[in-house]
């Protein structure tokens, strides 16, 4: 865990989401500013900051992640959606703690 990252804090249980899975390995919120009707975060509950620093060791935690993908989308209801990993801060990313966005539905509200 890192102390000032908000990913590890939900993880942790200290900061509130709205959470549709867990494990041991991962945990998965809907995000708190919605690109799409249905759109949550697949989110390690490992302290990784970006795709960059995954190494063979990661392989069967990023696998997993993305097979999680198709299962929570379809727990919520989505025929197909879209899934997105920001790399780096001119990948877009501004939350440095792995994450995969999983989005569908239409636009957001
Ligand atoms: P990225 O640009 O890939 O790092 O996306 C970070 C996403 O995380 C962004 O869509 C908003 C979401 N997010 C940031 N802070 C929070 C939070 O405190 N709670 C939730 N649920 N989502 C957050």
């Amino acid at each position: 865990m890192s102390a000032d990252c908000i990913f590890c804090k939900i993880a942790a249980g200290n900061i509130p989401a709205k959470t549709i899975f867990e494990n041991d390995e991962v945990i998965v919120f809907h995000d708190i500013r919605p690109m799409a009707k249905v759109h949550f975060l697949i989110v390690p509950k490992a302290h990784i900051e970006t795709l960059k620093d995954c190494t063979e060791a990661n392989q069967a935690l990023l696998g997993n992640m993305m097979l999680l993908a198709p299962r929570l989308a379809a727990e919520q209801g989505l025929a197909g959606y879209k899934t997105l990993m920001n790399v780096g801060r001119e990948g877009g990313q501004e939350v440095f703690h792995i994450h995969l966005h999983v989005f569908g539905g239409g636009a957001a509200a």
